[in-house]
């Protein structure tokens, strides 16, 4: 199949995402695509649903938004952006979920540093997002990483969630759903959820503190504009920075991709939902995403 990108990804970015598990890949979005997923977000947004949640008017975060506005369905399904993530990755991908990070003009609200991996039920090395925005964003609203933290070899805890103690009835439920190899976030939060839903897993390490200490991490970050894909790591530290004034909305989609490591894993602090078709599926510890091809089918291969 030809590619649709605007030009072709080089050894040096593929090598570039590897060594330091985040790259900016520079004007390869046609803006066909760029056009979609603006119309897509503005559906999402002006059409929330129960996955819809954020910060009164500063930050509108929603899970799964593709699963409701036709144009981000279409994005996912046909736009090239499975050919950057599988290029890089070398492997055949499989889409997993997206998010919609919309922030209005004004000023930026920052996203605090966290690592992906430990918010959903999938572990395993080849798990990757990729971040497009809309509109452009300098540096100072926009995504950095630790350079290199996705290879710490650690799953840090998630930094939302409930404190066991504040509710041991709920914690005790939780536990047994994990311990019957259930999902501890249910179907039914598909109706309505929120980032409190979940516990905090008290057997994780803590997220360190990099907006404290920023000077001792090697933190990478870049200007952005239409067009550039920003690819990182499930396991990357990273977050967006924010604080600066902003004529114009800054309106991000995030959807991640999964290569052929990529496998399920019943998480006690799970904090988003599973995806909803893959529920009635009762999917196991260890079992790869390859065994629910109806749910995850191969977006694009090398
Ligand atoms: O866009 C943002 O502010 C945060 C994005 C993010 O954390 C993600 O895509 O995982």
């Amino acid at each position: 199949m030809s590619s649709q990108l605007l030009r072709a990804i080089t050894q040096q970015e593929i090598e570039a995402f590897h060594r330091d598990g985040a790259v900016l890949i520079k004007g390869v979005l046609p803006e066909q695509w760029l056009e979609k997923l603006r119309q897509g977000m503005e559906y999402a947004n002006d059409n929330p649903d129960g996955m819809s949640g954020g910060m009164e008017a500063v930050l509108r975060i929603d899970q799964f938004p593709a699963d409701r506005a036709p144009d981000l369905a279409d994005v996912i399904r046909s736009s090239p952006i499975a050919e950057v993530v599988g290029t890089a990755l070398g492997t055949p991908v499989r889409f997993y979920m997206d998010q919609m990070f919309y922030k209005p003009a004004g000023t930026i609200f920052p996203t605090p540093w966290h690592q992906d991996t430990c918010y959903y039920n999938v572990d395993g090395h080849d798990l990757i997002r990729a971040w497009v925005c809309v509109d452009p964003v300098p540096r100072g609203a926009s995504l950095e990483v630790v350079r290199g933290s996705h290879r710490w070899n650690v799953t840090y805890r998630p930094v939302v969630g409930r404190q066991p103690e504040d509710d041991p009835e709920g914690y005790a439920q939780a536990e047994a759903a994990f311990e019957a190899g259930e999902p501890v976030i249910g179907p039914e939060s598909h109706g309505q959820w929120s980032y409190a839903d979940g516990f905090l897993d008290p057997e994780l390490p803590l997220t360190p503190d990099i907006e404290g200490n920023k000077e001792s991490f090697d933190v990478l970050g870049w200007d952005y504009e239409p067009g550039d894909v920003l690819l990182f790591h499930g396991h990357i530290l990273h977050g967006a920075t924010g604080g600066i004034e902003l004529p114009h909305p800054r309106r991000a989609h995030a959807s991640m991709w999964a290569g052929p490591d990529i496998h399920y894993v019943h998480r006690k602090g799970q904090v988003v939902p599973d995806p909803a078709a893959l529920y009635p599926l009762k999917p196991k510890t260890g079992q790869p995403l390859a065994d629910f091809p109806e749910v995850f089918p191969v977006a694009w291969s090398p």
